[in-house]
């Protein structure tokens, strides 16, 4: 085994040039076994194991800086730097990342997880080498989707400043998580399926050179003119014109190739950018065929690719697919927006029944934000579908174009909450605070599948800005005897007991719902509050509360900071200085990967946990009211 040799950075350098195809073969079927098992990002992985493998071969860990775009790629860069064991826990909680993370290795130049960002941070490396005279490389490796993000455009807009070496590595696969779109994707399609092109190019050079006098100086005139033929003597005008050098294209998966391009790129005295053809997928048949699938997958068989758990309910993203459908065949206002997610939000079944109305705006929230403003100011109801922490990049555009203009913009916020395995960067547990400060937005959350539907229907409908946000996983089918009718700003009460009053956060409902019977079995009934909307705050029920509660406590999956709670604390506060309030929810930190139960139970966000806690809160309170409370006795025993 070669891949046995590899103990830690560097150690690729020693192979024999014959060793390097082998450990090739060998890197992609311990990937296939490895992920088969654990679950994680298959696809791109595959798709760059020649050119990770060239990049440690050219470049010296980690004095060099490798900066990943996304870091769902850098499976054999952690290979290649020592983490192999790394792999029997990967994305476990405690294990390691599926991304890179500078806390797990020096060799990680940047922690990543939302796309676009090398450009910039390489840039940020390359300013601070230029400032303390460092003699390294640095390197930013972004994929055609990554390119589609606007911020990758600001840097590159902003690296044809430089006077020293930058290098980008352009991994062009064709492919987003989804087929890529857009402008950028078709030229570069255009560069890279040009051979017709470029045979031609090299035909005239050739003659032009055959000249007797002067054929070189034509070839290097043609190449400064502005006129269109330029385009014919250099490929990547769009980046050469920036004063970004265009290098390839290179087959991404002959390793040789590749190193003596790099080795080129090195030379090079500014940004220079080498543009890498890969494929997606490459060496799995399965996830050649369906790269999509296989961008993210959880545990499958390797023969046939498919998955080792069959899914058996509904989740969250199905009822939402399911129902805008059934909306926007009745409401032909009604469009839908992605950025890059189709498939994840459930978009896709839109897109199939209702192309036309449906926008896959590429990996470009902040775009799709101003675009959903523009829509619904030209008379549409725009909805964009949105994983929570991606809607974090679009947090000014929700401001200045959606919310200050007062406009109909559905935002379906999936993903809120945590997710489980993509950790720190991905865990939706921010928007609840985010959107709840800002003025006109309506924020509310659904307690199980039947409200979810109940509430699309309502924020489809509803005249201003509204936030509809839950979770990743199996949509709750419990509590369905409870389907009130969704009314603006009223929460919905479940239980009516005394003195304790739970009330939650959309599916935070199972959980409250499993506390409630736990504590009515130790004799400590409580109320139990569907909060519904997070904005407005239903001040009513929690003054009517007051009368006989003298306990309550808010549990949400987000931050406790300026979260759902926080906003009760301060009500309740305001109007009854004193009263007890629990708020239950995630501390001010990050939360890292891992399994979404085990991460919960490690934040106490689980049942014995919140029971305890509430015992305790109920002991020293002593009830408000003793003759009505339940047992004092059993209280204080516990
Ligand atoms: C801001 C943001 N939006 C969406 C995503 C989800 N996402 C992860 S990878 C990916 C596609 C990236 O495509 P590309 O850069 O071409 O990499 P490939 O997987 O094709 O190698 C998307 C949309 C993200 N990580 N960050």
């Amino acid at each position: 085994m070669v891949l046995e040799k590899i103990q830690k950075e560097n150690d690729i350098r020693r192979l024999a040039p014959e060793e390097l195809g082998p450990l090739a073969e060998e890197i992609r079927r311990f990937l296939i076994e490895k992920i088969s098992v654990s679950g994680g990002h298959l696809a791109s992985n595959l798709g760059v194991v020649e050119l990770t493998m060239a990049l440690h071969l050219t470049f010296h860990l980690p004095e060099d800086k490798l900066i990943w775009d996304v870091g769902h790629q850098s499976y054999t860069h952690k290979l290649l730097t020592g983490r192999k064991a790394g792999f029997d826990d990967l994305r476990k909680y405690g294990g390691m990342s599926g991304f890179p993370k500078r806390k797990e290795s020096d060799c990680d130049a940047f922690d990543t997880g939302h796309s676009s960002t090398s450009i910039s941070a390489g840039l940020g490396y390359v300013a601070a080498r230029e400032l303390t005279g460092g003699k390294h490389s640095v390197v930013s490796i972004i994929g055609d989707g990554s390119l589609t993000g606007g911020m990758a455009y600001e840097a590159l807009n902003n690296a044809s400043r430089l006077k020293s070496n930058f290098i980008i590595v352009l991994n062009d696969n064709n492919m987003s998580i989804s087929e890529n779109v857009g402008g950028m994707s078709r030229y570069l399609n255009g560069l890279r399926t040009a051979q017709a092109y470029t045979d031609l190019k090299k035909g005239v050079e050739d003659t032009l050179k055959k000249f007797p006098v002067g054929g070189d100086q034509i070839i290097s005139q043609m190449r400064r003119t502005k006129s269109g033929i330029k385009q014919l003597f250099v490929p990547g005008m769009f980046f050469e014109d920036m004063g970004i050098t265009y290098l390839g294209p290179v087959d991404g998966h002959d390793i040789r190739k590749l190193v003596k391009i790099f080795n080129e790129a090195k030379r090079v005295e500014h940004a220079v950018l080498v543009h890498v053809i890969t494929k997606k997928g490459k060496g799995y048949a399965p996830a050649e065929e369906n790269p999509a699938r296989f961008h993210g997958t959880g545990p499958f068989e390797i023969g046939t690719g498919a998955p080792r758990e069959e899914k058996k309910t509904d989740t969250y993203t199905d009822v939402f697919s399911k129902v805008l459908v059934d909306i926007a065949k009745k409401d032909e206002k009604v469009v839908a927006i992605t950025a890059a997610m189709a498939d994840g939000t459930g978009l896709s079944r839109f897109a199939k029944r209702f192309p036309s109305r449906f926008f896959d705006v590429g990996i470009a929230e902040e775009h799709a934000m101003t675009f959903a403003a523009g829509l619904a100011a030209g008379g549409m109801k725009p909805v964009f579908a949105v994983y929570s922490s991606f809607l974090q990049r679009a947090y000014d555009q929700t401001i200045h174009d959606v919310c200050l203009q007062n406009l109909p913009v559905v935002l379906a916020v999936d993903r809120a909450g945590l997710v489980g395995s993509d950790g720190e960067t991905h865990q939706g547990v921010f928007d609840l605070s985010y959107l709840s400060m800002i003025p006109n937005m309506t924020v509310m959350s659904p307690k199980n599948r039947w409200e979810m539907a109940d509430m699309l229907r309502f924020a489809v409908n509803f005249p201003y800005p509204v936030a509809l946000r839950y979770p990743r996983g199996a949509a709750y089918e419990g509590l369905r005897e409870f389907r009130a009718p969704v009314e603006y700003g009223k929460s919905e009460i479940l239980y009516r007991e005394k003195e304790t009053a739970l009330i939650f956060v959309g599916h935070m409902a199972e959980l409250a719902e499993k506390v409630r019977i736990r504590l009515k079995e130790e004799g400590m009934p409580c109320t139990l509050v569907n909060a519904r909307f997070v904005k407005p705050l239903d001040t009513e029920m929690l003054s009517s509360l007051l009368e006989n509660h003298s306990l309550f406590v808010t549990i949400e999956e987000n931050v406790i900071t300026g979260g759902f709670g926080e906003q009760v604390l301060e009500y309740l506060a305001g109007v009854r200085p004193g009263v007890h309030v629990l708020n239950i929810g995630i501390p001010d930190n990050y939360v890292e990967h891992g399994n979404v139960e085990v991460l919960r139970r490690e934040l106490g966000l689980d049942q014995d946990t919140i029971v305890a806690e509430i015992r305790e809160a109920r002991r020293t309170d002593g009830p408000a009211d003793p003759g009505k409370a339940a047992d004092p006795e059993k209280i204080t025993d516990q």
